[in-house]
């Protein structure tokens, strides 16, 4: 397999912290070229400061953090600390960072790294709203065909929503953006709702990590319980969704997923529904795919991947 090269672009989140974790103990297969942050979950001055957190919990202070789009492009910024606790990244207490924030607009890192990478070569991997991807295509459209994929955690069909009962929180926060990315023309791969509601860390899965005994191990297993009361609420369900893993688990053991090649549409009109991923998972229009719409995984092997990758860092 060719390894990915990868832009991680992200509003650390505890799952997004655990996307990240996972990408970087899996140097065989992933090689994160820099880390972009956005808006979203909470405020950007978090997201970039939760993702320089996270690096360097992974003992990787040599990657490069990059500050985005602070807020969405023509909305209002929504966010989600009823989720995610105050600092986006409640649970366990990471230091203050010591590593510094790139000087360089996360959007101009994207652009310039796609244009001097080969074509064909650079994946990105959006884990919050699709912002800084948008304005990416809007500023240097040239890009957008040099890009290997685009694998996203984002959307629902049979799920259909979470921040909204008709949208889920990613799309819903810049669904102009969104539009922009799904109508750009890349291979598109989505982990939406439908996938990441199977992917729940129960009790025994979350001892697993803590069991691990290291200091990853026990901060992702913190982040994880802090992170399970909202849904556990909510849904009844027996831990915490583990969302953004989905797209570097993806990366990593594509066997893993299974989905639909179909077409998908963003709601930008309708208040009611604004952000609504629109899938045609029935095929019931005549319109062209854009995606590969992922509906079901392998959660055990999920997990089973997920602590052995931990267990490295
Ligand atoms: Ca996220």
């Amino acid at each position: 397999m060719q390894k990915h090269r990868i832009i991680i672009d992200t509003d650390p989140g505890q799952d997004d912290a655990v996307a990240i974790l996972l990408a970087l103990a899996s140097p065989e297969e992933i090689e994160v070229l820099g880390i972009t942050a956005v808006a979203g979950n909470v405020p950007l001055a978090l997201t970039q400061l939760n993702a320089r957190k996270v690096c360097e919990l992974a003992g990787r202070p040599d990657i490069k953090v990059f500050a985005g789009c602070d807020r969405p492009l023509g909305r209002p910024l929504v966010t989600a600390e009823h989720v995610h606790g105050k600092t986006g990244l409640d649970g366990p207490v990471l230091p203050d960072p010591r590593m510094p924030l790139q000087d360089q607009h996360a959007v101009d890192f994207i652009i310039d790294t796609v244009r001097a990478e080969p074509a064909g070569s650079v994946t990105l991997c959006p884990l919050g709203p699709l912002t800084n991807i948008a304005v990416a295509f809007e500023k240097a459209p040239d890009i957008a065909t040099r890009l290997r994929e685009i694998v996203l955690m984002g959307g629902a069909y049979f799920e259909v929503g979470n921040i909204t009962p008709a949208a889920e929180f990613n799309i819903h926060v810049d669904p102009q953006a969104a539009k922009i990315v799904f109508g750009s023309g890349v291979q598109i791969t989505v982990m939406p709702l439908d996938v990441t509601h199977k992917a729940l860390v129960t009790q025994r899965r979350n001892e697993a990590f803590r069991a691990l005994g290291t200091r990853v191990g026990e901060a992702v297993a913190q982040m994880t319980e802090f992170f399970e009361r909202y849904d556990k609420e909510k849904y009844g369900s027996p831990g915490a969704p583990l969302h953004d893993p989905c797209v570097t688990a993806y990366l990593i053991r594509p066997d893993l997923f299974t989905g639909r090649h179909i077409n998908v549409e963003i709601e930008t009109q309708s208040e009611l529904t604004m952000g609504m991923t629109v899938a045609d998972w029935w095929r019931v229009t005549g319109r062209q795919p854009n995606a590969l719409f992922m509906g079901d995984l392998d959660a055990d092997g999920f997990f089973a991947l997920l602590t052995e990758r931990l267990a490295r860092l």
